[in-house]
């Protein structure tokens, strides 16, 4: 579905599948559980859903003759961080935007985590005083009149590479690799699990797995708190991109599945069960994951599984889209493990 796109290769190549057997075990083995591992993806910065996405991206802004890439997100971005290592590794500057996305009061989050990795990369940051909107947002274009008004050249990517007309790319390449991966394998996967905020990861899945009638088992999970807003742009960044590739097929408001019951209590603030669920595949898997993403979407998958949502045996795949870093902003909460 992408041959006829350029893509920049950031990754290290496909990423790994592997079961999740011991938590499987944990959550009664009604379903057998695995992850795909796209928070290893890269060597830059730790990597994440972004650089996958980005790859689709950087020829553009190649092209463009850009000399500065310019976007968006909150004090702990993971895809601010991202785009600051593609940056670097590209040779071009880096302009981010950090809005205050995230009610928390805690001494060293804009200290540490994402946030200290862009300052080392020589990201420029500006910190503006503005709440939680995954939309187009004034900062963001301020800040690129602001490079040109400095004689730049500037490359705009909004929050989460989200919104631009590559965006969707990326994540139809994951659900033809793990096509692939499948085949090797000799199983199918009967749903996929894919945290949902910005909207182009899961949009992009649905896409790719529209093309062998899996559009509807992939299973978002809301952490936007914001759901009806994300529903929309999950659906015309789904719409865009199925014209972009030539999918050949509608999209519909009904492809979008959401599950909206985990994002509680806000965008970016972890709930007790969302800490559980962090600490429950810690335990059983060595696999970490963060309170702001890919914790909420774990609990999300664990509460399913103990709803019953899923019928006995079903293959299930976890995206593990990346963000721990962001953890350490949240030391107190784990303060006891
Ligand atoms: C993010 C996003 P989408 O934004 O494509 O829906 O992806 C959600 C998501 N998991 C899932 C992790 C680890 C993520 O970082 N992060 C944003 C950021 O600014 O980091 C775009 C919000």
């Amino acid at each position: 579905m992408l041959e006829k796109f350029k893509r920049f290769p950031l990754m290290f190549g496909p990423t790994p599948i592997e079961p999740l057997s011991r938590l499987s075990a944990r959550l009664g083995s009604s379903v057998e559980l695995y992850a795909k591992r796209d928070d290893c993806n890269s060597g830059l910065a730790f990597g994440g859903n972004k650089i996958r996405k980005l790859e689709y991206i950087v020829p553009d802004a190649i092209a463009s003759h850009a000399d500065t890439l310019v976007t968006i997100g909150g004090v702990q971005s993971n895809h601010t961080r991202q785009v600051a290592a593609v940056a670097a590794k590209l040779g071009l500057k880096c302009r981010l935007v950090q809005e205050n996305w995230v009610p928390i009061d805690d001494t060293v989050y804009d200290r540490v985590g994402n946030i200290l990795l862009s300052r080392v990369m020589g990201a420029e940051i500006e910190f503006v005083d503005q709440g939680f909107d995954i939309g187009i947002r004034d900062s963001w274009n301020r800040a690129l009149q602001e490079v040109k008004a400095g004689g730049g050249n500037p490359y705009a990517i909004p929050a989460g590479a989200s919104m631009h007309k590559y965006g969707g790319l990326g994540y139809v390449g994951f659900a033809e690799e793990v096509r692939g991966q499948e085949a090797q394998m000799g199983i199918t996967f009967d749903f996929i699990i894919v945290c949902t905020v910005t909207g182009s990861t899961h949009a992009g899945m649905l896409v790719g797995f529209a093309k062998d009638g899996r559009a509807r088992q992939v299973i978002g999970i809301d952490a936007s708190a914001t759901p009806n807003k994300t529903r929309n742009q999950v659906l015309e960044i789904a719409k865009n991109t199925a014209d972009l590739v030539g999918l050949g097929q509608d999209i519909t408001v009904d492809d979008v599945v959401l599950k909206e019951d985990y994002a509680y209590p806000a965008y970016g603030i972890p709930s007790s069960e969302t800490n559980e669920a962090i600490r429950l595949c810690a335990r059983t898997e060595g696999m970490i994951t963060d309170p702001v993403y890919e914790g909420k979407s774990m609990q999300g998958l664990i509460d399913l599984i103990q709803q019953g949502f899923f019928p006995e045996g079903s293959r299930i795949l976890y995206a593990h889209l990346g963000g721990v870093p962001a953890i350490n902003g949240y030391s107190a909460t784990f303060l006891n493990g």
